[in-house]
């Protein structure tokens, strides 16, 4: 598997209910490599842009004063296969439909209060983590554990 990088965020609802030491510790404990974090509120602007390929969706409006109501936990997280690996830890968009185990089959019922975000595709994490990151916000390094958890190539 290649190695790739993900963005992933704590939406508000995340944040408000004490669950951002939750999403980071999956994350984490699987293996994954935390390569850049920033607690902030998210600018409306940023959040259109973010959600951009939603914008014609009827629940756009929602979504948008939805994520900037409060502050979220973006992040950038790193490891062979990541962006799928993620979605799948994540669970699917609606928590009613997500695996049992899953972030938000676990801590979520609602569509519109689903707790994460991560990137669906290696074209999307390109962008997302250019719209949210500067690159020097992303920080590489080794981890001594890191060829216990992947063969190193
Ligand atoms: P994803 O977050 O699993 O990638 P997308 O289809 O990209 O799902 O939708 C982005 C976000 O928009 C969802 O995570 C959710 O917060 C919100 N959303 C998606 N569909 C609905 C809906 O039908 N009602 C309200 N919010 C929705
Ligand atoms: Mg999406």
């Amino acid at each position: 598997m290649a190695v790739e990088r993900s963005f992933v965020m704590v939406k508000p609802d995340g944040v408000q209910r004490g669950l951002v030491g939750e999403v980071i510790r999956r994350l984490e404990r699987r293996g994954l490599k935390l390569v850049a974090a920033k607690f902030m509120r998210v600018p409306r602007e940023l959040a259109e842009k973010h959600y951009e390929a939603l914008k014609d969706k009827p629940f756009f409006p929602g979504l948008i004063d939805f994520i900037t109501s409060g502050p979220v936990l973006a992040m950038v997280w790193e490891g062979p296969g990541a962006i799928s690996v993620i979605r799948n830890t994540m669970g699917a968009t609606d928590p009613a439909k997500a695996s049992p185990g899953t972030i938000r089959a676990d801590f979520a019922l609602d569509v519109s209060r689903n707790v994460v975000h991560g990137s669906d595709s290696p074209e999307t994490a390109e962008r997302e983590i250019a719209l949210w990151f500067r690159p020097e916000e992303l920080v590489s390094y080794d981890r001594s554990v890191d060829g216990w958890i992947a063969e190193e190539k």
